[in-house]
């Protein structure tokens, strides 16, 4: 039976108490809806490590905690646009291969694109990868758009005629305008990356129009919400809608969701693992994550929470349904069109969420 971890606290198991407490406990912040649970029963079983495990659902609640310093956490997950950011910033320490030894089982292509963020691969490891598209319940875009109807584009949620027909039904968006603003760019036949005002301007203008169809902006909700019928249409994560999709086939309430990628391209994405500079417990933070690349862990993972990982040697090991999904593996031409995000600079960033308040708030 699948069971997601979305509990704020998890301790995996009890802990000895006293000076042998804070040297076997790790303390891992992670996305919710983002690990296969029996992963870390199993980490305390062969390291004698404890797992503190605490959940997030945005990049900006765990960069407020590591720019305010002294989280306690020892091992953290950010996407890569913030990490780059967060390592100018000097809040993450680099790792030590050496007590890493499956470092070697890494995607070299994957660290590669990876080191965009991060240069040499000093300071994180890529945990899990994806895509940003478009969840949808099958049936409600059959009866409100024809049997012919393909969902492909990003119209589905911008064009403000399209998206209406769903307000009845419900359509989510993430939390996020990193998420949102880019494809309202792209769909426009604008440079998703842009931040000139007037191009913004012109992606808010347009999605003050569909903002009245809208159901709410959450960046998890959507997974149960989706599987039990509650909206119809989510803007989220790969993994997370496919996540939805299984939870509807394993209650069996007749709900079938599906996930795309839209046409004019999506955000590519890397959630990396990193260890804070005050971590309280480094060593346990480098057991810990050479543990999550190891080629069965990784594959549990990945075939748990419908995520590719970085772990090469881990494909062995991973459902075919899930290798051979292009929605969670994406072919070339559909990489093709993908945007990969980068830290803006402060005065940008004002200006961005000003704006995204404004179509949050609608007005
Ligand atoms: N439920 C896990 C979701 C992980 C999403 N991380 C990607 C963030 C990209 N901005």
């Amino acid at each position: 039976m699948r069971k997601l971890l979305s509990t704020t606290l998890l301790v995996a198991t009890a802990a000895t108490g006293g000076l042998a407490q804070a040297q076997n406990v790790v303390n891992v912040y992670n996305w919710s809806d983002y690990i296969a649970e029996e992963n870390l029963a199993d980490f305390t079983a062969q390291t004698g490590i404890t797992v503190n495990y605490d959940v997030y659902d945005s990049n900006d609640t765990l960069e407020a905690r590591m720019l305010a310093g002294s989280s306690g956490f020892d091992v953290v997950v950010p996407t890569g646009n913030y990490l780059q950011r967060q390592i100018a910033a000097g809040v993450y320490q680099p790792l030590n291969r050496d007590l890493i030894p499956n470092w070697s089982n890494l995607d070299p292509h994957l660290m590669e694109l990876a080191s965009a963020f991060d240069e040499g691969n000093e300071h994180a490891v890529v945990y899990m990868w994806g895509t940003t598209g478009i969840g949808y319940n099958v049936e409600a875009v059959r009866e409100r758009m024809g049997d012919d109807y393909v969902v492909d584009s990003w119209a589905l949620v911008f064009d403000p005629e399209i998206a209406s027909k769903f307000a009845d039904c419900g359509i989510a968006f993430l939390d996020d305008h990193t998420e949102i603003l880019p494809p309202a760019l792209r769909y426009l036949g604008l440079d998703p990356l842009s931040t000139a005002e007037a191009d913004l301007e012109q992606a808010v203008a347009m999605l003050e129009t569909i903002r009245p169809s809208l159901r709410y902006f959450h960046s998890s909700q959507y997974i149960s919400d989706l599987a039990n019928g509650e909206i119809c249409v989510a803007v989220g994560w790969s993994g997370d809608i496919l996540q939805a999709a299984a939870r509807a086939e394993e209650v069996g309430n007749g709900i079938e969701i599906a996930y795309a990628i839209p046409n004019e391209g999506a955000n590519l994405w890397f959630d990396m693992m990193a260890i804070p500079t005050d971590a309280p417990n480094p060593e346990a933070a480098h057991a810990f994550i050479n543990y999550m690349i190891d080629a069965q862990v990784a594959a549990r993972n990945t075939n748990y929470i419908q995520y590719p990982n970085a772990v090469a040697a881990s494909n062995e090991f991973i459902d075919e349904a899930v290798l051979s999904d292009p929605t969670i593996y994406p072919p070339a031409e559909t990489q093709a069109n993908f945007w990969t995000l980068r830290p803006h600079d402060s005065r940008t960033d004002r200006m961005i969420t000003r704006m995204w308040t404004r179509v949050r708030t609608g007005q």
